[in-house]
């Protein structure tokens, strides 16, 4: 299939709609119109391929995967549209018509931030290499009517604004009419009366989930992928009723009380919510994503037996758990299934990514909210862990511990169920998300279940994909690359390889550093647009940028921009290397100290960057709004990487993948895709500092002391004394006492200062390394050149072939 659009067609479809779609007089038509109406060209282009896509699928039974996640962080969807369909060109050509360049356009195109952070934007990326491999694939996920909350700063503090992104209206989506599912909520079991009888399950409530298809378009392929988002509708009997009896306010709230189910994205990252409703999310999407799975199979096939072979269910994490006890419900209680087949079935067809390690970030759920809201899949989990515990407990005979930590069901204080047992138990294959993280998995938190199943634990790192994250957001590095390299790249990213000979050219590396000054004073417009700071474009861009978290430090980073700051006052002829350090962010609005921290970086931004005495040396910047637009333009404007988590904390990380691919150089930390990222680029081209993972246990177990470090080391007390005496803050000089002391006595959990040495000594080897420039510049091309391993096409590929056991139709 080639596209049938040429440039006369693209602008000629674009007038079309500008009239007859849009409804504006072409030649009144303002930036927001045109990019109406030249989407609409492009998603006729769309429709027809996801048409194809499904036709051929079906024609051919294919075995396909499902991509259950709660979080899709899609982003803007227009440049990538055109750059996957071929039609930046044309469209470029249909927006000059109007006196509008593409850029123009692409601005007024709202976020999908249907997401909080990395998991969310994997799973986005994730399915781009879906369907430029060719996978037959369909994400499932929630048609948030409010994504990840807008970011403004007030006063240095964070304000948190509701995004509604579907305001008006998104021309991206293609709501499926005939395509809803009731998903019931609450009421009673009733058992058997009879021995091997069926139990009946009661519900008290049901919501219908209605379809919205995301064509998600391969890049030089025909092949899409489908994101498939369910809203909660109520039920048409609902508004009847309220109808009738006359009380429409009543019925407005009744209304509510189903539809609310996918109004909002939870704004945590890495920390489970706990609250009812989420639970209800996680229900909703997950039985209407399993509904559909199972009514397409049919379509297919006469029978369930053989839905294994047909079908691979991924858990991105344990929000879509609940799919392993839906699955076991449909089949049995639905479909009549006998209990042992359907068990055989679900464990094949589900297999499950863990995403992180922290005890506090794992689901559990009360049982008593459990039996309140799902009753028969608390009937179905209990039974799933009895078996599974007469099974464990033939493994090791008389351990009650170990049966105790394999559980699905905690005891000793209120009961929970533990959705990542539950998930483990589920599914054929459980993997982490870089080599450290597989490996850590393995030895702590799921050892047991690996002593039971160690064949079905494996690794598989994370990857970015360079079509969004090089080709779209760095246009000028990415036609240098096309001039040296071809544009092979994009399809096959191990090609960057090639460039570890260019970067012996100077010439090259004369390009290559200036494609990097572009970029930066495009980010330093950025800054200036969003904050009103002026930064000097050739100062070293230092650059942190994730969800704010303790365990990630950004108070570390902060710790050595005001040793820096103090070091400068007390040697102000020194021969300091300008520096810019530029942060951004969100904190979860329940994470006080998450957004103290921001508060912190906002009063330290307040005294340096107007210090006179300091001038351009060194600048603080934190850019409002982090997410996948803003990120677009800091990721290929950064110099310095910073990817400093305590070891063992970040279970991969990202974001260091899409720095270094744009040239960045990381300071961190041996911790999750660091690592791997090291062992890519050469121990000359990174900056590693800290303590490793066994480190930082052993110096747990021997009881880790920050007071003494404090003491001993006059520096880091001096910047301590700072910060806790109000140097920052002299308007409230308590503001920052609290996390002052969460360090010197409450703990110091994340052993920032244990690390701070470490930190603040390699920052002067990247100052060295950073004054010769042309050196960097090799170092800066020997990142680019190592992240073809960092490819979410290799990764999908890999969960292709090892997991999922689908084929790619290149
Ligand atoms: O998933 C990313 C990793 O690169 C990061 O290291 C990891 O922190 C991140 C509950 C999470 N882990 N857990 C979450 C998100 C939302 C939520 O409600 C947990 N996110 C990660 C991709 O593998």
């Amino acid at each position: 299939m080639k596209p049938n659009t040429t440039e006369t067609d693209l602008a000629t479809a674009t007038e079309r709609h500008l009239l007859n779609t849009v409804g504006v007089a072409p030649d009144q038509a303002g930036a927001p119109e045109v990019l109406q109406a030249v989407s609409q060209a492009v998603r006729e282009q769309l429709s027809q391929r996801w048409v194809r896509t499904q036709a051929n699928d079906r024609a051919t039974k294919a075995r396909r995967v499902y991509y259950l996640s709660m979080e899709f962080l899609i982003g803007r969807t227009f440049g990538n549209a055109l750059a996957s369909l071929g039609l930046q060109g044309d469209a470029a050509a249909a927006a000059e018509k109007h006196a509008k360049t593409l850029e123009d356009l692409a601005a007024g195109e709202p976020d999908a931030a249907l997401g909080n952070g990395g998991l969310g934007r994997l799973a986005a990326c994730f399915l781009d290499s879906m369907a430029t491999l060719g996978l037959p694939s369909f994400g499932y996920g929630i048609r948030y009517e409010y994504g990840m909350f807008a970011q403004s700063i007030q006063g240095g503090r964070q304000v948190e604004h509701p995004d509604s992104w579907l305001e008006n209206g998104t021309p991206w989506e293609f709501p499926r009419a005939g395509i809803g599912y009731p998903v019931c909520f609450g009421g009673w079991v009733e058992q058997p009366a009879l021995p091997g009888g069926k139990a009946q399950w009661r519900p008290a409530a049901e919501v219908n989930a209605k379809a919205y298809d995301m064509v998600i378009p391969g890049h030089g392929t025909d092949k899409v992928s489908t994101l498939r988002l369910w809203k909660a509708v109520a039920p048409a009997h609902i508004d009847l009723h309220a109808f009738n009896s006359g009380d429409y306010a009543r019925a407005a709230e009744v209304k509510n009380q189903f539809e609310n189910i996918s109004w909002v994205l939870y704004p945590n990252d890495s920390t489970p919510a706990g609250r009812e409703l989420r639970l209800r999310q996680e229900y909703f999407f997950t039985s209407a994503s399993i509904q559909d799975i199972l009514a397409r199979h049919l379509e297919e096939h006469p029978t369930l037996d053989n839905l294994h072979e047909k079908v691979a269910i991924h858990l991105n994490d344990t929000h879509p758990a609940i799919g392993v006890a839906e699955l076991m419900r449909l089949l049995v209680d639905q479909h009549g299934m006998a209990w042992e087949a359907a068990w055989k079935i679900t464990q094949q067809t589900f297999s499950y990514t863990n995403h992180t390690l922290m005890p506090e970030a794992l689901e559990t759920w009360a049982v008593d909210l459990m039996h309140h809201v799902l009753p028969r899949h608390l009937d179905i989990i209990f039974r799933i862990n009895h078996e599974f515990l007469a099974f464990a407990a033939s493994k090791k005979p008389d351990d009650v511990e170990f049966l105790r930590r394999l559980s699905l069901v905690s005891e000793g204080g209120e009961k929970r169920v533990r959705m990542a047992n539950l998930s483990i138990v589920g599914s054929h294959m459980i993997n982490g998300v870089s080599q450290l993280h597989s490996d850590l998995l393995v030895q702590t938190i799921f050892s047991d279940f690996a002593y039971l199943w160690p064949e079905r634990f494996t690794n598989m790192t994370n990857g970015v994909t360079p079509r969004r994250w090089l080709a779209q957001a760095n246009p000028k590095l990415s036609s240098l690359l096309d001039q040296t390299l071809g544009q092979g790249w994009r399809l096959n990213l191990d090609e960057l390889a090639k460039l570890k000979t260019a970067g012996d050219n100077s010439s090259f590396r004369i390009a290559f550093a200036e494609a990097k000054q572009h970029n930066k004073s495009r980010l330093a417009a950025l800054i200036h647009k969003t904050i009103g700071l002026q930064v000097d474009p050739t100062s070293l861009f230092d650059v942190q940028v994730k969800r704010i978290h303790e365990y990630k430090r950004q108070l570390l980073n902060l710790l050595h921009v005001i040793t820096r700051y103090q070091e400068i006052l007390d040697n102000p002829n020194g021969d300091w290397q300008p520096r810019t350090v530029i942060f951004a962010g969100k904190a979860a609005s329940s994470y006080h100290m998450a957004k103290q921290i921001i508060r912190l970086i906002h009063d330290v931004a307040a005294v340096i960057n107007n210090d006179r005495r300091v001038g351009d040396r060194l600048k603080l910047a934190f850019i409002p709004n982090y997410g996948v637009s803003v990120a677009e333009v800091i990721m290929p404007g950064a110099e310095l990487s910073e990817q400093i988590s305590t070891a063992g904390t970040e279970a991969s990380g990202t974001g260091n993948m899409k720095l270094a691919l744009n040239g960045a150089l990381t300071i961190g930390t041996l911790d999750g895709a660091n690592i791997e990222i090291g062992q890519a680029v050469g121990d000359d081209n990174i900056f590693i500092f800290g303590l490793r993972t066994p480190e930082v246990e052993a110096q747990r177990r021997a009881g880790y002391q920050p007071m003494r470090i404090y003491e001993e080391n006059a520096r880091l007390k001096s910047v301590l004394d700072a910060i806790a005496s109000g140097a920052f803050s002299p308007d409230e000089p308590d503001r920052y006492r609290g996390v002052v002391d969460a360090l010197l006595w409450g703990g110091d959990h994340y052993f920032l200062l244990a690390d701070y040495d470490s930190y603040v000594s390699t920052q002067l080897q990247v100052d060295r390394r950073f004054r010769d420039r042309d050196a960097w510049a090799r170092s800066a091309i020997a990142n680019v050149a190592g992240m073809g391993p960092f490819s979410a096409d290799r990764t999908i590929g890999q969960y292709a072939e090892q997991i999922w056991h689908v084929q790619p139709r290149r």
